[in-house]
């Protein structure tokens, strides 16, 4: 349940940035719909079974991605056995699966979005607006060893503005699932609506900086640009963290992102002779570079095992990705997921591999022949690729401080309030946590990266002189103690130590508390 630990900074042993995200899929449907209703999160076979038997439910609903598969099937399983007169529902992409009803004992497979037709199952309305839930983007956050603290309004706010993407890279899974190249479903269609939803959640959750979990929210300029204009009325100085693609990003002014809170970026580099749309014109590197010059946060991603990739081309691919230099670096297997273009033409060619479902998720090895790389050899290389960014850039924080730093600089006295006032809240960070984090990664990577030890060195003494006495404590207080936690934390990790996040059970729309009955 974890994202950058999963397919970002895996590599990157105790200085890792983790932690757990909520299944945001069924909140949206839970908060949708008028029945009263029961979300488990991470729930164990055991609470499973439990609240079935301790409650009649006519409905159960099963969310899943394709690897997860083996799951569904164990739950439907568990529900014919303890509950039988419920109905099950399968949503989510793992109704991708060809031949799903075959896999799984459910009585609707739902393909798309859940939200209208569990409106539309229920009888009720299924064009109303949609309410959004209050949903913080990520908990139990922990790095180094240590568990961070999480203050009431310290984390962003989730923001889901649409599903899918008109884009329709031949891979994208989730393109492909609602609707494929030029469609996507909208919950919010103005900027209005969105600054409506955003300064709910701002009052509901006291925060200050969103997730907007949109596949490519800055395509939709209009869009943003409109919440621009009421978040200046409204003196909002928001922080929004997107995805976008490079043309995307390209529509905008350095001002413009900035003024907009533009603050971190997830944006597909993929390789320099792919030939997505996403990337038409764009100098990827040089962008990257001009984003962090503004205090953006970038995740790069890139594919590894496109059709032109070979043993003898790949590292130089490599190479050209982590010259990007970007705070964050993702890198994915090319792979052929059930419900995409991309999987019906490996089909066609007859080059799918039979791979247990629970495999194909593009952090393992190929699902598919390749013409040049085997699929061991696929594996080699992607491991290979995460090394080569934590070896060459260091660790992610240390970037992020980095880039975080390089904001404060250039906005610390700019005219616009508004503006200063974000960067403020974003150098607090650097003032009283980053300095002695990076103390201690100085001092971890010493005797193994000499290099990067000495460019958080030269950044500590950059920090130093912005924020004088409060790095000092953070160096002397905190620093020691994330230096003892760090290197007891590599030790668990070494010995396969692996973090759940705890089951959650939220109800609504319950007429009397459940524990009653
Ligand atoms: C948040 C997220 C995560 C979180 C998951 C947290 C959690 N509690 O599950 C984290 C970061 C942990 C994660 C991990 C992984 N993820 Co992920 N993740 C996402 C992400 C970015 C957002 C999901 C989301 O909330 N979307 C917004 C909601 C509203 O959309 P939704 O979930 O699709 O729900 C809608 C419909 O699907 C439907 N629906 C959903 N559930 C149900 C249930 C019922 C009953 C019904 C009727 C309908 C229904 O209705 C909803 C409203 O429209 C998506 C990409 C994306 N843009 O969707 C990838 C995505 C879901 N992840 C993916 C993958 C591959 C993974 C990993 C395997 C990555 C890896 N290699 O490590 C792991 C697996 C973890 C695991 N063990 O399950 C793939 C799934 C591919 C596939 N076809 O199955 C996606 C699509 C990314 C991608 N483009 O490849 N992920
Ligand atoms: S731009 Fe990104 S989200 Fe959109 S289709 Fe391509 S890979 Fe998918």
């Amino acid at each position: 349940m974890e994202l950058y630990h999963n397919q970002v900074t895996r590599e990157q042993g105790p200085f890792s940035l983790r932690m757990f995200h909520r299944s945001w899929g069924i909140l949206m449907i839970q908060r949708n719909i008028s029945a009263p209703t029961t979300v488990m999160d991470f729930p164990t076979r055991a609470a499973f079974e439990k609240e079935l038997l301790a409650n009649e439910y006519d409905i159960v609903g099963i969310s899943s991605i394709i690897v997860n598969v083996g799951k569904v099937r164990e739950m439907c399983r568990i529900v014919r056995r303890v509950s039988p007169r419920s109905t099950i529902v399968i949503g989510g992409h793992v109704a991708a699966i060809p031949g799903i009803e075959k896999l799984v004992d459910a009585d609707h497979v739902v393909k798309g979005d859940g939200v209208a037709w569990m409106r539309n199952y229920l009888g009720e309305d299924a064009a109303a607006p949609i309410e959004h839930p209050e949903i913080v983007s990520g908990f139990d956050a922990r790095t180094l060893g240590l568990k961070l603290p999480q203050a009431k309004g310290s984390t962003a706010a989730t923001i889901i503005p649409s599903v899918g993407c008109p884009m329709g890279c031949n891979f994208c899974t989730t393109s492909a699932f609602f609707g494929g190249k030029g469609k996507y479903l909208n919950f919010y269609n103005t900027g209005a609506e969105l600054y409506t939803v955003m300064s709910q959640m701002s009052d509901k959750l006291g925060v200050q900086s969103f997730f907007m979990m949109d596949e490519n929210f800055l395509l939709h300029k209009r869009r943003a640009m409109e919440l621009l204009e009421l978040m200046k009325r409204d003196n909002k100085a928001w922080a929004l963290y997107v995805f976008s693609s490079a043309n995307a990003i390209a529509q905008y002014t350095m001002r413009e992102l900035v003024e907009l809170g533009v603050s971190w970026v997830w944006m597909g580099l993929e390789s320099p002779r792919s030939s997505y749309t996403k990337l038409e014109g764009a100098d990827t590197k040089k962008l990257a570079a001009e984003l962090r010059e503004h205090g953006i946060k970038l995740l790069g991603s890139t594919i590894v095992g496109l059709e032109h990739h070979t043993p003898g081309n790949i590292e130089g691919e490599l190479e050209h990705a982590v010259a990007h230099d970007t705070d964050f670096h993702q890198f994915m297997l090319y792979t052929p997921v059930p419900g995409t273009p991309l999987y019906q033409q490996m089909q066609r060619e007859q080059r799918l591999l039979d791979i247990n479902l629970a495999d194909i998720h593009g952090q393992f090895k190929f699902n598919f022949q390749h013409q040049a790389i085997s699929r061991d050899q696929s594996k080699e290389f992607l491991d290979g690729a995460f090394r080569l960014d934590f070896e060459r850039n260091g660790p992610s924080l240390f970037r992020v401080c980095r880039t975080t730093l390089q904001g404060w600089i250039r906005y610390k006295n700019h005219p616009d309030l508004r503006i200063r006032r974000r960067f403020c809240h974003e150098a607090k960070a650097l003032k009283w946590s980053y300095s002695g984090l990076l103390w201690a990664m100085e001092r971890i990577l010493r005797p193994t990266n000499e290099r990067i030890a000495e460019e958080i060195r030269l950044l500590r003494e950059v920090l130093r002189r912005e924020f004088g006495i409060a790095c000092m404590l953070s160096e002397r207080y905190l620093g020691p103690l994330l230096l003892v936690a760090a290197k007891r934390e590599a030790r668990r990790l070494a010995h396969g130590i692996t973090y759940e996040p705890k089951a959650i059970i939220e109800r609504t729309n319950w007429v009397r508390n459940p524990l009653d009955f």
